[in-house]
C-alpha cells in the first residue's frame, strides 16, 4: 500500500489538530512518532525545517504545516459538516481570523507563560494576561453557541482547542478559578470526546526499518475501547 507518511509527535498541539482532521476525513496513513530531540533523518530530508507535523504524500509532495495537512484532508474528503466555517463566505474570514490569532499572538504568549523560566524578562502572569483578549473572544462566542461556529464542533474548534488545553494545563487551579466557564465547558467536551482520545494513543518512537503503524486503524481501534 502506498500511503502518505505522517511524522507526528503525540503531545504537539499542531500535530494533534492535523491528526484529528485526518481521522475526520477518514484518511489512512503511516504514522511515524518522532522524538523532537532526535528527529529521524528521513523526516529532515523531506522537511529540513524540522517541525512536526510533516506529511509526505505518495507523489512526493511534502506538507510541512499543520494547516496545510488540514486543507489537504478537506480537499480529499467531503467533510463539509466539519469544514464549513472555513469555506462559507460569511464565516470564512472570522474562522481564519481566530486560527491566525491562536497561532500568532496567543501562541506567542502561551509559550512565554508555559516556559516562563526561559523568558525571565517578565513574570509569567504578565504573559498570561496577554492571552486574555483571545480567551475573552472565545468565551464570548461560546456564550452564544456551544461551539465556536454553532451547535456542533468544526475544524475551527479542532484547530484551536489543543492550544487552549495546553494553556489550561500550565496552571489548572488558576484556569478553574477564572470566569471562563464556557471555555472550560467547551474544552472539557472536546478533550473527553472520542475524536481527541482516538488520536492520543501512545506510540514508541519510530526508527527506520520498524514495522508500519497504520494511523487510522490504530485510532479507530482506540476509539472502540
Ligand atoms: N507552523 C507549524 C508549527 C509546528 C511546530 O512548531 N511544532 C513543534 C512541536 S509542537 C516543533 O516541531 N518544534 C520543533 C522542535 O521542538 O524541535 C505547523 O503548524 O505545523
Amino acid at each position: 500500500m502506498n500511503l502518505p507518511i505522517l511524522y507526528s509527535f503525540r503531545r504537539c498541539p499542531y500535530a494533534m489538530r492535523a491528526r484529528m482532521a485526518l481521522v475526520i476525513a477518514n484518511i489512512e496513513c503511516e504514522l511515524r512518532e518522532v522524538v523532537l530531540r532526535d528527529k529521524p533523518v528521513s523526516m529532515l530530508e523531506v522537511s529540513p525545517k524540522g517541525t512536526v507535523p510533516v506529511m509526505l504524500l505518495p507523489d512526493g509532495e511534502v506538507l510541512e504545516e499543520s494547516m496545510d495537512i488540514i486543507h489537504w484532508a478537506m480537499e480529499r474528503a467531503n467533510i463539509r459538516r466539519w469544514s464549513w466555517p472555513l469555506q462559507d463566505p460569511t464565516t470564512r474570514a472570522p474562522a481564519y481570523g481566530l486560527i491566525e490569532e491562536n497561532d500568532g499572538p496567543f501562541k506567542f504568549a502561551l509559550d512565554r507563560y508555559k516556559y516562563a523560566g526561559r523568558y525571565p524578562e517578565q513574570d509569567a502572569s504578565v504573559y498570561r494576561s496577554l492571552t486574555e483578549p483571545f480567551l475573552d473572544k472565545l468565551e464570548l462566542r461560546l456564550t452564544h453557541s456551544p461551539y465556536l461556529f454553532g451547535n456542533d464542533p468544526s475544524l475551527v474548534d479542532i484547530a484551536i482547542f489543543p492550544f487552549i488545553r495546553q494553556f489550561a494545563r500550565v496552571d489548572m487551579e488558576w484556569f478553574e478559578s477564572t470566569s471562563y466557564s464556557e471555555l472550560r465547558r467547551w474544552l472539557s467536551e472536546l478533550e473527553t470526546g472520542s475524536l481527541f482520545n482516538s488520536i492520543m494513543r501512545k506510540h514508541d518512537a519510530w526508527h527506520s526499518g520498524d514495522s508500519v503503524t497504520y494511523f487510522l486503524e490504530d485510532a479507530v481501534e482506540q476509539e472502540a475501547v
